[in-house]
């Protein structure tokens, strides 16, 4: 019997329907596991915003220090700069609590087709491991002359040995656990100064791990690669924006963004790490009720690894597999006509009756 207290901030536009289905799953699953959730909703949202002018209050991240994990759905909203809501939400979080980890699993789950010809399930499986703290997300820079012919704009970019030696060491360990292969992203061709600093530092901790093979590509070729050999990899490991840009990518190879969970991680557990998909917030389909959750229902899959309770993410994978192979179960970003309470449902019920027998 375990329980743990959940901070639950569901966000903007489809975040608020798919939450809901991971909450239905997570309790679904507590239920077959003697698991208690104790879950504690924030109403932190670009519409927070519009009426108090925060994402989240004053002391929002003390609010958030004493939970177990935190479950998020989608940040931003139009009538929001996007800016705003992303470093007045996402990345306080990921920042004040050195979730300096973002893990991306790609896998091509069974029943998906990839729109990349010829590859069956399980050839394409990797983890995309992104710094999450640093690099091109950078508050440093500024503007000057505005509105005059001379404007001007300065972004910097911040690799520090630190954070690129302990997302690399992250990595290293992570392919150590599955087929000892790390391929790093890089463009130290064009990227003078910091680029080659993460190329040194990935050449410097591949020194403490020489069963581990590995690659450096650019992200240009590396992002062909994605597309034409995505069974080349195992765990590639990028700077912050590289990664995010990557796991989109990825997210596409392997049949829909509407698939991609995230796990943003505090691996020294001294804070708590949060798990959100991918996927923004889609104000496009906001409302119509039929956007895929389980990019959520996965990342609770992650949360449940993390919080130390691997057979009910294992259980949630299978009732994920067991969902996916059923085409009259899918929402119509892979091809279907269900909305997303009947796949929440589905994969519940899933879980529900593989407790029966
Ligand atoms: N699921 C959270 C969300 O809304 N993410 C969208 C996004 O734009 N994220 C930016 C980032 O991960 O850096």
């Amino acid at each position: 019997m375990s329980r743990y207290k959940i901070a639950v901030i569901e966000g903007d536009g489809i975040g608020h329907e798919v939450v809901p289905e991971g909450l239905r799953v997570l309790e679904a699953v507590g239920r077959r596991y003697q698991i208690t959730f104790d879950w504690h909703h924030f109403d932190w949202s670009c519409q927070t915003y519009l009426k108090t002018g925060r994402m989240i209050p004053e002391n929002g991240l003390d609010q958030l220090r004493g939970f177990d994990a935190i479950y998020l759905g989608a940040v931003g909203y139009p009538g929001v700069p996007d800016q705003v809501s992303l470093w007045g939400l996402l990345i306080p979080i990921r920042r004040a609590f050195q979730q300096y980890v973002n893990l991306r699993p790609v896998r091509l789950r069974r029943g998906i087709e990839s729109p990349v010809k010829g590859f069956p399930p399980r050839q394409i499986d990797f983890c995309v491991v992104r710094e999450n703290n640093e690099g091109e997300y950078s508050e440093v820079g500024g503007r000057l002359y505005r509105d005059t012919d001379a404007e001007l704009a300065v972004q910097e970019t911040i690799f520090t040995r630190r954070g690129c030696d302990r997302i690399l060491r992250y990595a290293f360990d992570l392919a150590r656990t599955r087929k000892s292969h790390v391929t790093s992203a890089t463009k130290s061709n064009g990227i003078i100064h910091t680029m080659p600093f993460w190329d040194e530092r990935f050449s410097q901790v591949a020194k403490h791990f020489p069963d581990v093979r590995t690659d450096q590509y650019h992200i240009d070729i590396l992002s062909a690669h994605f597309v034409q050999h995505p069974d080349w990899f195992d765990v590639v490991v990028a700077s912050n924006l590289f990664g995010d840009i990557l796991s989109d990518l990825g997210a596409a190879v392997v049949g829909s963004i509407g698939l991609a969970p995230s796990a943003n991680l505090n691996p020294e557990q001294q804070h708590p790490s949060m798990f959100e998909p991918v996927h923004g917030s889609a104000p496009d389909i906001a409302g119509k009720g039929i956007a895929n959750p389980i990019a959520q229902v996965w990342s609770g899959a992650m949360m449940l690894e993390h919080l130390g309770e691997p057979k009910a993410a294992r259980a949630v994978e299978v009732a994920l597999d067991a969902v996916l192979a059923r085409p009259d179960v899918r929402t119509p970003d892979l091809g279907g006509r269900a909305n997303t309470r009947e796949v929440g449902e589905a994969i519940a019920h899933e879980i529900a009756v593989a407790a029966q027998l």
